[in-house]
């Protein structure tokens, strides 16, 4: 059978997509629900910005390409944050539930994986699914973390509050000049692995300079996810983010 894969499935038959949620700390559920396509994402996006923010759920789409570190960013955050905000995940890829059974053995988060099963992004629809599977009243922050790519997840709005992105150290310091459209989309970029910086001709202020190219709004936090370096700064803009959409006075 021929498998459609990416981009190329947009527009086609609705297709499964699989949630696999953590329960107790070794057990996950699987719910299998349908992608429905719709015509108009921004205004579909818009919808479930405007029922998250009257739920008083903070969602952060968090992108970045393969391997830059969102899951090991995530576990540090969140082993930070969860005595302070009230935390779910939900992990999206192509295919596996590695990434939520990371998450939830490290946290002990709610953490629901969205398998995409092709998708190589996610659209306010499927986040809206993925919504269904975690239990929002329990939620203040919710983190998505988006199928590993520079360029789609920047083309489709999620409905998510707010978005940000991880590039890493060894992707190089000229990423903003190729990937103008994932930059000009984000809220936060950070700037990880830069405990290998050593390594690397990773020039930070240059590459400072090319995201104020790409978005003079977009804020900047340098960080080593495995060192923990810059994590402390990361969870107080989460908790600043939640506390403004909330109007709450969560102390940092
Ligand atoms: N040296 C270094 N390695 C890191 C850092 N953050 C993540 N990694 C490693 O990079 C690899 C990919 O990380 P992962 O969190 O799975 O990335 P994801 O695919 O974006 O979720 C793993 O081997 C991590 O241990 C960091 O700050 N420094
Ligand atoms: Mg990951
Ligand atoms: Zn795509």
């Amino acid at each position: 059978m021929l498998k459609l894969i990416g981009c190329a499935l947009n527009g086609r038959d609705p297709k499964k997509v699989t949630l696999v949620y953590g329960g107790k700390m070794d057990e996950v559920k699987i719910i299998e629900i349908k992608k429905s396509v719709f015509a108009d994402n921004d205004a579909d996006a818009a919808k479930l910005r405007e029922e998250l923010k009257q739920k008083g759920v903070f969602l952060l789409n968090l992108m970045s390409s393969p391997g830059s570190g969102k899951t090991t960013t995530l576990i540090k955050t969140i082993n930070l944050l969860k005595d302070k905000l009230r935390v779910a995940v939900m992990e999206a890829d192509i295919d596996s539930d590695v990434d939520a059974k990371k998450i939830l053995a490290a946290t002990g988060v709610q953490s629901i994986q969205l398998h995409t099963g092709g998708m190589c992004h996610l659209d306010a629809e499927m986040t809206r699914q993925g919504l269904g599977g975690l239990a929002l009243d329990d939620v203040d922050l919710c983190i998505l973390e988006n199928v590993g790519n520079l360029v789609c997840p920047a083309e489709f709005d999620t409905g998510a509050t707010k978005n940000c992105m991880i590039l890493s150290v060894p992707e190089g310091d000229d990423k903003p000049l190729k990937y103008p459209l994932m930059f000009s989309v984000c809220d936060l970029v950070l700037i990880n692995k830069i405990d290998v910086a050593k390594y690397f001709d990773f020039d930070i202020e240059r590459c400072k300079g090319y995201i104020r190219m790409r978005n003079p709004r977009a804020e900047v936090i340098e960080i080593s996810a495995l060192t923990g370096e810059g994590i402390d700064k990361f969870a107080a803009w989460l908790i600043d983010q939640v506390n403004g959409q909330k109007g709450g006075k969560i102390n940092a």
